[in-house]
């Protein structure tokens, strides 16, 4: 037996394969982290389709995380201002089953939230909508994808009537041009890159576009940067619509063979001639000819996307002008080209899949559909009408439930929204309300757990057993290779104990994860995401395997008809729409036709600059893991704020000057990094850097929790600040050395 154990990279959304062996190997030196503790050795796995063997610096020193300040007890109080004290398991589970009864009983099942993760299994989220949606009767679970990735699903399920990305990572190295907008591709999905980037170099024809306001690693690779205003995007692509339209590029057989609403379309793209979309995007009449251009040209366009694009007020319509562009020249269903959003956690494709938002059912379903409540009714054997026909309460809801007392209880796990919520403040003012909020997380401390009244230990990747979906709908089977330490729990391991105590024993009577993930692809059978043909079992045998992928295509016709429109895709094909038959009841795609808005909060006299934010390549949003590998501090020691040589001298701001930075709804402080990364008028900080690590650094004390009224994501990327030099220096923290008391 190898004594490899395969897994997948629990960090981003590109999902790469990874092998891991333990410390201590027989006639070998044992593995150690820079402190001499023995720890897991691991590296890529060169059989994974996806990654073919490479790894980023995360995947590479994650196992040095799996040992620091684990939280490893259950832990109660009964009030925040209290001790936690240290109960059995069994103390536990009984103070929230009581507490949840009394919630169900007197306030009603709508009190009751959850607010998951895309760090979960799909066996977590699964049990998390089964108990939630299906016994407790309250759709209030949702999870961090809502931050996310919730703006590229409206947007998927708009034009195409379905969600899921509709091509894979080969792709990557078939186009004849990438189109990058709001995505720093090179550090957050940075072996997606490598392969991108391998081929571009490669091939001198290939075109690489990047479309974001500040100079990234990414940008730095590409044929042309647009560094665009941000919130723009859509005057952009409608302008590169208009350059299209005007040269006869565009594919006018596929537009009336396979689509619906062009000539709404044709008439918005009318107001976006080149003069007026410079001006408003703040680049060259030249940039904008050479993009549309690159697009016009190409054979075969791909597209890709993250949080510049999602992470805003009109979301929903930046994904679908996108997807527009696309429609308009045929780009989409064959190799090289499509729309292809980048999802930024490693499950967040299992969520969906899972029906882990608020208005979703498992298996690509929706609350308000009642065929879709009546077929998951079925399955889950409980009586018609049981689930809620009204989307529950989004992330953000929850926040403003708890300010108004409509919430009773909340439970937070695999999340750290004490520090990623937008409007910080006001989410802590909320959390400090609640009456009861469990939160169940692999670490302590972490900020989230200064608002708990139970704390409950998570196993976490190595310690479980279960499967992922990566972005490109890859399904990897990721094995548990070590116990959870002390007395740590899966976490659908929770949710199901908590379903028994509540009384619905037969409902969740699974023995393992394995029986979890089989009920769950019963759910999926006939719809666009089948996986009916994928197992726990099949996966360890047959290694990682891409959806849709039905159990025997034979029967992809008969019942998966009766559910659909239309028959779904061709099986096993590694992309969808490949017969240009879209999920949409007339079986065309649609185009969505949007003027462009702008931010939700523009930049004014008081507050003149746009604060935008994201990731750097080493750190893990919130640090809970990256914070504590040595590796990662020393490369990203502290954070800071990005400011246009031009700005930073009005306002006599030197480098590594403390700047205060004032929104609307808070401040924070940052030192300066002086740089023509960024262009005037905006400043960018990470996002990484908590109460926990640093003080008074935190980018979302200045964000605002404005949505996109189709996919009800905040706008994290832009909000309006002022900037003020300070004399004072900045704390930087360091928790990494203590090691848990719990
Ligand atoms: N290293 C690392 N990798 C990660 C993560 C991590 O924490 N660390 N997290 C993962 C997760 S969950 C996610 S969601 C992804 C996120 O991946 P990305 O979306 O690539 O990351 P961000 O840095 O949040 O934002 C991307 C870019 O959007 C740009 N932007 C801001 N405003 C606008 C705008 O109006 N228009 C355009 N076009 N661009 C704009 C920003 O300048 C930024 O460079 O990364 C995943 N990968
Ligand atoms: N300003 C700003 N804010 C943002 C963003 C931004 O770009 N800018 N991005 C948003 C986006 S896209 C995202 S995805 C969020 C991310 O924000 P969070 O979800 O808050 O970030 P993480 O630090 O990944 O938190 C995950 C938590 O899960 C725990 N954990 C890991 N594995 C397990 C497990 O198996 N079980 C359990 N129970 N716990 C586990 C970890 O210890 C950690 O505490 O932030 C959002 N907030
Ligand atoms: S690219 Fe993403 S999935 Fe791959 S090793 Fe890095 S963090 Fe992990
Ligand atoms: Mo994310």
């Amino acid at each position: 037996m190898s004594e490899f154990i395969k897994t997948l990279c629990p960090y981003c959304g590109v999902g790469c394969g990874l092998e891991v062996s333990p410390p201590a190997q027989q006639g070998k030196a044992t593995h150690r982290d820079s402190q001499g503790n023995p720890i897991w050795r691991v590296r890529g796995d060169k059989a994974h389709p996806s990654s073919q063997g490479m790894v980023c610096v995360k995947g590479a020193t994650i196992a040095e995380s799996l040992d620091k300040n684990r939280l490893h007890y259950p832990m109660v109080r009964d009030s925040l201002d209290r001790e936690f004290r240290r109960v059995s398991w069994d103390e536990a589970f009984d103070t929230i089953v009581n507490r949840l009864q009394t919630v169900r009983f007197t306030q009603g099942p709508e009190a009751i939230c959850m607010y998951g993760s895309g760090q979960f299994q799909t066996e977590d989220y699964y049990t998390a909508q089964k108990l939630m949606k299906g016994c407790l009767g309250s759709n209030n679970f949702d999870a961090n994808s809502r931050l996310c990735m919730s703006s590229a699903v409206a947007g998927y399920i708009q034009s195409f009537g379905s969600d899921g990305p509709p091509c894979c990572y080969e792709d990557l190295e078939l186009t004849d041009c990438a189109f990058l907008i709001g995505t720093n591709t090179a550090e957050c999905h940075p072996i997606v890159f490598n392969r991108l980037e391998k081929y571009h170099r490669k091939n001198r024809k290939v075109k690489m576009i990047v479309v974001d306001p500040r100079h990234t690693p990414t940008a730095e690779a590409a044929d042309l940067h647009l560094a665009i205003r941000p919130g723009t995007d859509i005057d952009l692509l409608n302008g590169i619509a208009h350059l299209l339209m005007r040269w006869g590029h565009i594919d006018t057989m596929f537009i009336e063979d396979c689509t619906s609403n062009f000539s709404a379309y044709a008439e918005v793209i009318r107001h976006y001639p080149p003069e007026v979309v410079a001006r408003q995007c703040g680049i060259s009449i030249e940039n904008l000819e050479t993009a549309a251009r690159y697009w016009g040209e190409s054979q075969r366009v791909l597209s890709l996307w993250s949080m510049g694009v999602n992470q805003s007020s009109e979301g929903t319509a930046k994904v679908r002008t996108i997807i527009n562009l696309h429609l308009m020249t045929g780009q989409i269903g064959k190799p090289g080209s499509g729309p292809f959003s980048l999802t930024g956690q490693p499950n967040a494709m299992g969520g969906r899949e899972a029906g882990g938002l608020a208005h979703l059912l498992p298996g690509y379903r929706l609350v308000k559909n009642d065929q879709h409540r009546a077929e998951v009714e079925d399955v889950w054997k409980i009586k018609r009408g049981q689930i809620s026909a009204n989307p529950g309460l989004t992330a953000w809801d929850m926040i403003t439930g708890l300010e108004n007392g409509s919430v009773g209880l909340l439970w937070i796990a695999a999340t750290n929204p004490a520090v990623s919520m937008p409007d910080l403040e006001r989410t802590k003012k909320a959390l400090l309300r609640s009456p009861f909020t469990i939160y169940q997380d692999a670490y302590y401390p972490t900020e989230t757990a200064a608002y708990a009244h139970v704390l409950l230990p998570a196993a976490q990747w190595g310690e479980k057993t279960g499967v992922m979906t990566n972005s490109e709908r890859t399904v990897t089977l990721c094995q548990a290779f070590r116990q959870p330490p002390r007395e740590a729990k899966a976490d659908w391991e929770i949710f199901a104990e908590v379903g028994r105590r509540l009384g619905f024993v037969k409902e969740f009577s699974f023995a393992n994860s394995a029986e979890v993930y089989a009920e769950f692809t019963q759910l999926t059978r006939g719809r666009p995401c089948d996986m009916t043909g994928i197992s726990h079992e099949q996966l360890k045998t047959q290694g990682p395997t891409q959806w849709p992928h039905p159990k025997d295509e034979g029967d992809k016709g008969d019942q998966g008809a009766k559910l659909l429109p239309h028959p779904p895709h061709l099986p096993h094909s590694k992309r969808l729409y490949t017969d240009l038959r879209f999920h949409t009841p007339d079986g065309r795609a649609r185009f969505g036709a949007y003027y462009s808005k702008g931010l939700a909060e523009p930049p004014d006299p008081d507050y003149p600059f746009v604060l935008t934010n994201g990731r750097l390549y080493g750190h893990w949003h919130t640090q809970t893991r990256t914070g504590r590998i040595e590796k990662i501090r020393s490369m990203h020691p502290q954070p800071f704020i990005e400011i246009h040589p031009r700005d930073a001298a009005q306002l006599g701001i030197s480098e590594n000057q403390l700047v205060e930075v004032r929104s609307r709804r808070g401040q924070a402080n940052f030192p300066a990094k002086v740089t023509k990364a960024i262009a005037p008028g905006t400043v960018f900080v990470p996002m990484h850097w908590g109460a926990l690590w640093a003080d008074n650094a935190e980018a979302n004390a200045l964000t605002h929790p404005e949505s996109c009224p189709d996919s009800l994501q905040p706008e994290l990327k832009a909000c309006a600040v002022q900037l003020i030099p300070v004399a004072h220096k900045m704390v930087v923290k360091n928790y990494q050395l203590q090691s848990s008391q719990w």
